[in-house]
């Protein structure tokens, strides 16, 4: 039997909810809802009968209702499966420092009893709680998770193809394309957890004397697989567990006309990761545990690959074949097909036997380093192609335009390097082919430090980066996911 003791005196300011026996379901959703959903409370906050009846009525509704809380919740770090009223909320008194499954030095999470008004949970030691934690790997989880749509996107390529580069560029530009052109706000979820992103953009775009050349080396720093910053570790039955951190944004309406114009709710969670290159080279070996931290792979719904010419040694031949200027670049060589063929083969197996699981899948391959090989291709606009409709509408993207250019640097990599596009066309039935530059300059060679050091090194002035194509593949593919995004001459 259930008891609800509510205590007339505390209410509405201490909710204090407890049971006899273990939690059935009903009390579970209880639960939840008097954590998400406050506001009822207040609407009644004189008449207990009424509150009381409105919950016991509306919990269910309101937890099958696409407008509260998602039926279902997905773990960014674990990609656990979860219902709402199971998460779990993060102690904040000082005694109960360690969990299970994160170690001593981080708060107990717990499933909580007591809630107040706010629909903030008490701790055991009877602190206001504000954060909540997934049931399975114990990691923070912002509230935005439990109550819109997420989409996965993964980022891919071998080591210092450029992906961090273009993740802090891309970023960076989307915070003021997505407001300035589509009326759309898109930041952070929770600061926290975009720490190493917010390192590299501060680094190429807020730094000081900006005038002055700076080491690449120095702004951004190598993704480790070991790094704190890009995994965290879990104990998962006494063994340790490395899982990747992912990179949360919010994407909602902003404000003005343009804010108006959108038709059905944009609002969604866009989760991404910055993996190191190493967890998918073939000397990796493909053992479960390399497996977890690129599980993500088979979430994401589009896959950026970035394919790096400057790492083909075919792609320096023909540029200078056709007198393309050349400069002193970084020599790093990878078989950057192997890579991606790793990564189907991986995503195959934990799709497992159903091979309609990956049927919307969307391969872009991203050729990277564009400043270094544009003379390669010629007659590409600088800026991506998207085009002014009405006043007060969001620009489309031109499909006809991205079709024809994605064909043309088919037709390239099908000359130079044809493994890379039957690798991909392999991946997924829709993939696309692109330019992007993160830097839009080509850093320059020290060579007064090489005479002194004799250590190769790369230094760019941060004033003048200007980044390239960046925002395009994500737009495209919020175009594809969301509804949000205009195109013409074709879908995404
Ligand atoms: N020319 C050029 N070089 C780039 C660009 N982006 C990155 N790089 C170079 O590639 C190196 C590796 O980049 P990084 O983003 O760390 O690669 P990751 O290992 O794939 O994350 C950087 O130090 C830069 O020298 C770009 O847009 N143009
Ligand atoms: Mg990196």
């Amino acid at each position: 039997m259930t008891r609800l003791p509510w205590s007339n005196t505390s209410f509405p300011l201490n909710l204090k909810v407890t049971f006899d026996n273990n939690r059935n379901r009903q009390d579970q959703k209880l639960l939840a809802f008097l954590s998400m959903y406050p506001y009822i409370l207040r609407k009644h906050p004189l008449n207990l009968a009424a509150v009381r009846s409105s919950l016991l009525s509306s919990t269910a509704s309101i937890l099958n209702s696409p407008s509260a809380l998602l039926k279902e919740v997905v773990c960014p770090h674990c990609w656990h499966h979860f219902l709402p009223f199971q998460v779990l909320w993060i102690s904040r008194h000082d005694d109960l420092l360690g969990d299970p499954r994160l170690g001593r030095n981080e708060p107990l999470r717990f499933l909580p009893t007591t809630f107040n008004s706010k629909g903030n949970a008490y701790d055991p030691k009877g602190i206001e709680c504000l954060d909540l934690a997934c049931p399975h790997c114990h990691l923070f989880i912002p509230r935005s998770l439990l109550l819109y749509p997420v989409s996965y996107y993964a980022i891919l390529g071998t080591p210092a193809s450029g992906k961090s580069c273009f993740l802090a560029c891309m970023a960076w530009t989307l915070r003021k394309t997505m407001i300035m052109r589509f009326g759309l706000d898109f930041g952070d979820t929770d600061p926290r957890l975009n720490k190493a992103l917010h390192d590299y953009e501060n680094a190429l775009f807020l730094g000081h004397n900006r005038d002055i050349p700076a080491a690449m080396k120095d702004l951004i720093a190598k993704t480790q697989t070991t790094a704190h910053d890009v995994h965290q570790n879990v104990f998962f039955e006494g063994q340790n567990t490395r899982l990747p951190r992912p990179m949360l944004f919010d994407i909602k309406p902003g404000t003005g006309l343009l804010a108006k114009s959108h038709k059905t709710d944009p609002t969604r969670v866009i989760c991404l990761y910055d993996s190191a290159g190493e967890s998918f080279m073939p000397d990796n070996k493909l053992d479960d545990k390399s497996l977890d931290v690129t599980k993500y792979l088979a979430k994401a719904a589009t896959v950026f690959f970035l394919y790096d010419p400057m790492q083909d040694g075919r792609f320096i031949d023909l540029m200078k074949k056709q007198g393309v200027a050349l400069q002193e670049a970084p020599t790093t060589s990878n078989r950057q097909d192997i890579v991606l063929r790793e990564a189907g083969a991986r995503i195959r197996r934990l799709d497992g036997a159903d091979p309609f699981k990956g049927k919307n899948r969307v391969l872009m391959v991203l050729l990277a380093k564009w400043d270094c090989w544009q003379g390669l291709m010629k007659g590409i606009p600088d800026a991506p192609p998207m085009v002014d409709t009405q006043v007060g509408e969001p620009p489309a993207l031109d499909m006809k335009i991205i079709n024809h250019i994605s064909q043309g640097m088919e037709r390239l990599l099908l000359k130079v390097c044809p493994e890379i596009v039957s690798a991909a066309r392999s991946f997924a039935q829709t993939v696309y082919f692109l330019p992007v530059s993160a830097l839009g300059i080509t850093p320059e060679f020290d060579k007064n430090h090489f005479a002194d050091t004799g250590e190769r090194r790369f230094n760019i002035v941060p004033n003048k980066i200007q980044p390239k194509w960046v925002e395009l593949p994500m737009i495209m593919a919020l175009a594809r996911d969301s509804g949000a995004i205009p195109t013409m001459g074709g879908k995404v």
